[in-house]
């Protein structure tokens, strides 16, 4: 292999109890059917496929499950293995993609992300592409779906602290999470995004001012800090009328122009090291339409481009 080229690891989770909906299942298998590798490979990269992770039958550990945290066990299952196998692909350097499978998988592949990059002394920032903020926990839950917890979760907030077992679990400061794309937010997990000081670029905000100033902002902050940046990518970000394979939807999400931009401006800055694409449920989907666009997306993030010139933003900002 050309040693010069970048190295992208893609690893599938087949998780879809964390959800409400069942079928996020299927959602490796359609990324792939929708061409996400031939699509990295023509960009340049070389990509070697995981396949979708097992969790094999590892005895259940003996912590006592929250009674407000459905499927705990199994997500439990879930976790222990993505945070392992995520902290050694991260290590290897190489660019890893992790294809959900609900937004549960990020318990998992973040936390092995964020001990690789705490060993190597440097800030990971996670930026939550979604139209929820998953920061519910146990105590705030209403539906008790794990999936609306993960990004608290990833913050250290208490209620799941024996879920990783002896995996290390490596939290992250509320000031490394970025929500982006936010419209739906339970009363008390607004209190509680409130009192963290949680950065949420929400739909009002993005009418404001538009996705460019907003994603800028957060490149901007990165950047001073000299950190990297983790992208989790939930596809109800998108509006529904883009991407209807998921299983909550919200209204006024992304358009397919903005959505793009927010790509194209984070490959152009550089930084981002690892990629979580989430909530895809196939079984909802009309011919593959969200898969696509998806896949789509990811093109524009590694470095798809309409034309090869230079645009305003990476001409004035060359990738250091
Ligand atoms: N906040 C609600 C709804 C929700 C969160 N994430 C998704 N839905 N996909 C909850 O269930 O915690
Ligand atoms: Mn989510
Ligand atoms: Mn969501």
């Amino acid at each position: 292999a050309d040693a010069s080229l970048k190295k992208i690891a893609i690893l599938g989770a087949p998780i879809d109890i964390g959800a409400s909906q069942r079928g996020t299942l299927m959602g490796p298998a359609a990324l792939r059917t929708a061409g996400l590798l031939t699509l990295l490979d023509g960009l340049g990269f070389e990509v070697n496929d995981y396949g979708d992770i097992a969790i094999g039958d590892v005895a259940d550990l003996a912590d006592p499950p929250p009674d407000t945290a459905r499927h705990y066990r199994e997500i439990q299952r879930w976790s222990r293995a993505l945070s392992a196998r995520s902290y050694e692909l991260a290590r290897s350097g190489a660019i890893p993609i992790y294809l959900g499978g609900d937004h549960t998988l990020s318990m998992g592949s973040v936390n092995g992300i964020a001990r690789h990059w705490h060993e190597s002394g440097r800030e990971l920032f996670v930026l939550w592409l979604d139209a929820h903020a998953d920061y519910n926990t146990p105590a705030t839950t209403i539906s008790g779906n794990m999936h609306g917890m993960s990004a608290a979760f990833l913050c250290g907030e208490p209620g799941l602290d024996g879920l990783l077992g002896g995996e290390p679990r490596a939290p992250i400061e509320p000031d490394q999470l970025e929500l982006f794309g936010t419209r739906s937010i339970d009363k008390l997990e607004k209190d509680l995004l409130r009192e963290r000081r949680i950065s949420v670029a929400d739909m009002r905000q993005i009418d404001e001012f538009g996705v460019g100033v907003l994603i800028r902002r957060v490149i901007d902050k990165v950047k001073a800090r000299g950190g990297v940046l983790h992208v989790s990518f939930d596809v109800d970000f998108l509006d529904p009328s883009l991407a209807p394979g998921v299983g909550t939807t919200v209204p006024g999400g992304a358009t397919y122009r903005e959505a793009h931009l927010v790509m194209e401006m984070l490959h152009d800055s550089g930084l981002v090291r690892s990629v979580d694409i989430v909530e895809l449920n196939p079984f909802l989907d009309e011919r593959g339409r969200t898969a696509r666009t998806a896949v789509e997306l990811i093109g524009s993030l590694f470095g798809q481009q309409i034309t090869d010139r230079p645009t305003p933003s990476n001409a004035i900002e060359p990738d250091g």
